[in-house]
């Protein structure tokens, strides 16, 4: 535990939960150096293979902590966000290990960039997404103008950054902005669940898909080509590739080491 952040490592599972319900586990320094600090560390540990994000209470993240900003030594926000959010955003992307948002509240301006920049969402019935950022006279930011189009199109996304309202989650499934929707009660169940079922899949090979998919998002289809290819011969020349050829011919579960 640690200033805001609760850190559980499970057997290959970490579990991240923001962790100040009173103000909806809206974002204070401490809350986003800590979690830089535990992706950081997560990203190096090779016993890890899957990360589940999630916020304590009834909410899941409501974005900037909007006290702080009274605080006469707050950092101006370009300064804020190139110091503090945009390192969060970068180490979520090129980690290896998948990130799955449990969604369990509310996620809100940079809440909902988080959310945004994890690998897959799952969101419980009463979660809901608010683009929070212009009602107080702001631009989204910490990626959300980069990664809405791309999970829900042009269209949408002006749509949900123009005009702000609350996307609840059973629209938010509709337009595929998170993967699934279970009770309250079930959501960590399901991403417990999921980050099982990721634990057990190659590592090399998630986090070389992972890097593959970030990539298409900014080459032409020869790149993505040329490129799957070479990253193809790494796995390829993998002891995980062996041991998945072996147990698919044995008609046995695989044993992936991540070498
Ligand atoms: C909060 C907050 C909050 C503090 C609820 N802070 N206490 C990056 C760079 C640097 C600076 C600028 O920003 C950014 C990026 C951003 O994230 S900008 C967007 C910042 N976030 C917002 O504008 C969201 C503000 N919150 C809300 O609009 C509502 O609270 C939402 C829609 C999230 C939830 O509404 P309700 O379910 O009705 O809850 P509530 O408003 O009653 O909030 C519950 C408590 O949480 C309340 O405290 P209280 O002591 O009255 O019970 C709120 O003051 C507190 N809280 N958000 N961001």
């Amino acid at each position: 535990m640690t200033d805001g952040l609760r850190v559980e490592i499970d057997g290959p599972v970490a579990t991240l939960t923001l962790d100040r319900p009173e103000a909806l586990n809206a974002l204070t320094v401490a809350v986003k150096v800590a979690l830089r600090d535990a992706l950081e560390a997560i990203a190096a540990d090779r016993t890890v293979r899957a990360v589940i994000l999630t916020g304590a209470g009834r909410g899941f993240c409501a974005g900037q902590d909007l006290a702080e900003r009274d605080l006469p030594d707050a950092a101006p926000l370009d300064v804020e966000l190139r110091e503090r959010y945009n390192p969060i955003i970068r180490v979520l992307r090129s980690m290896g290990q998948p990130v799955i948002a449990a969604v369990n509240g509310v996620a809100a301006g940079a809440g909902a960039s988080l959310a945004f920049a994890c690998d897959l969402r799952i969101a419980a019935t009463d979660a809901r997404f608010v683009l929070a950022f212009g009602r107080i006279g702001l631009v989204p930011d910490s990626g959300a103008t980069w990664f809405l189009p791309r999970l829900v199109g042009a269209a949408r996304a002006a749509e949900i950054a123009l005009v702000g309202d609350p996307i609840p989650a059973e629209e938010a499934l509709r337009i595929g902005l998170v993967s699934s929707v279970v009770p309250a009660d079930d959501l960590m169940t399901e991403a417990r669940s999921l980050a099982g079922l990721l634990a057990a899949r190659a590592p090399l090979a998630l986090a070389l898909t992972k890097s593959a998919l970030e990539r298409a998002a900014t080459i032409d289809l020869e790149a993505a080509l040329e490129g799957e290819a070479k990253l193809q011969g790494i796995a390829g020349a993998s002891a995980d590739h062996a041991e998945g050829l072996a147990a698919f011919r044995a008609k046995r579960a695989p044993r992936f080491t991540g070498s």
